[in-house]
């Protein structure tokens, strides 16, 4: 429209959107553009950390602060596109964290799933109600949500490892709990090892005895480097690569056969050397770990080089095309769990 009828029109918009804007009211047709969106757009683009930049400040920060002060000593991977959020994708958080010989990092739980992927040290523990799962690099521990969880370093090295959260699902839902034992250390409920033992193993306690001391839904929490690694190693040597993901296993909870928390999976991938992975992207932006090797990831229109122990995000359909230059180990974890579940999840393989 032209004319004075279009002046009076825009005038009598710009009166009603102000009168509005006074009760909490919005027009959706200036907004359902951004709302729903032809295709996932938040996420922004892909980034990658060196972990020796992030170790750099995180022992910086380890001359000032102590693990106790702290509660935890960790330096959050914000995506740059997602300014204030703490987040490295829009559903997920990422954070490196450090304890240093004799420290401890007090007892708690709360309602966010958290994965810890080990990247530098020996003999650290987590314990999770009570059970300590030492650390030893490359292997993934789980605390599930509301499950008490405390960190110590008894060895003589620093500790590093990756904290993977569903800080950001869950804030979405505003559905986060807190608390704090009051103690550093929960009391030694169980002989380290158990876990495994009784979980980890295609077996599980008789139902009703009382040898059932895990919660049933989430019972395994450790799923050591050496086991997980042997398995990509054979499966390597035994099959042909999918083209998108070479060789690739995903973490599964026992419980179900699905994965390991409800928010969260995560799974892990061997490419062999030379191997040029087909191009595919989905609705799960994912966090990805270099275990060994180097290579690179074209993610979107972003060239990355990996080499190990870095840190990089691919966000929610970005086309994600690997190269591997030597064998290349990748860990990831993503939502897509949670999409699952909600009916949300698609991908696109190829172009
Ligand atoms: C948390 O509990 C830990 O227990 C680490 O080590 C990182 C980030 C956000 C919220 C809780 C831990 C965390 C966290």
């Amino acid at each position: 429209m032209e004319g004075p009828l279009a002046n009076d029109r825009q005038v009598a918009f710009e009166a009603l959107y102000a009168d509005m804007e006074q009760e909490h009211l919005y027009p959706l047709w200036k907004a359902l553009g951004t709302m729903v969106t032809p295709v996932p757009r938040g996420g922004g683009t892909g980034v990658k950390w060196r972990f020796s930049d992030i170790r750099r400040h995180l022992m910086r920060a380890g001359d000032l602060i102590s693990a106790e002060e702290a509660e935890r000593r960790v330096l959050i991977l914000e995506n740059p596109q997602l300014p204030g959020s703490r987040g490295i994708t829009t559903s997920l958080y990422a954070g490196l964290q450090l304890i240093l010989p004799g420290e401890v990092a007090p007892c708690h739980r709360h309602s966010q799933s958290a994965l810890r992927f080990v990247l530098e040290g020996e003999g650290a523990f987590t314990a999770v109600d009570g059970e300590k799962a030492f650390m030893h690099e490359f292997d993934l521990i789980l605390t599930p949500g509301w499950q008490w969880h405390d960190h110590a370093n008894p060895s003589s090295r620093p500790m590093i490892w990756l904290d993977g959260l569903d800080v950001q699902t869950v804030k979405t839902f505003d559905a986060s709990f807190a608390e704090k034992m009051g103690e550093a250390s929960h009391p030694e409920t169980v002989p380290t090892g158990d876990n495994v033992l009784r979980y980890g193993r295609n077996l599980r306690p008789m139902r009703g005895t009382s040898a059932e001391r895990r919660p049933r839904a989430l019972p395994l929490f450790y799923y050591p480097y050496a086991q997980w690694r042997e398995s990509l190693d054979r499966l390597a040597r035994s099959d042909e690569p999918d083209p998108h993901f070479g060789f690739a296993l995903e973490f599964t909870n026992p419980a179900d056969g699905g994965s390991i928390m409800p928010t969260m999976s995560a799974h892990v991938r061997l490419m062999p050397r030379g191997f040029a992975a087909a191009p595919r992207r989905a609705s799960d932006a994912t966090v990805f770990v270099v275990v060994e090797g180097h290579g690179s990831a074209r993610v979107g229109d972003m060239e990355l080089t990996l080499s190990g122990s870095d840190i990089f995000v691919v966000p929610a359909w970005h086309r994600l095309t690997l190269t591997a230059n030597s064998d290349l180990v990748l860990f990831g974890y993503s939502d897509r769990a949670a999409q699952e579940k909600l009916g949300l999840f698609r991908e696109a393989r190829g172009d």
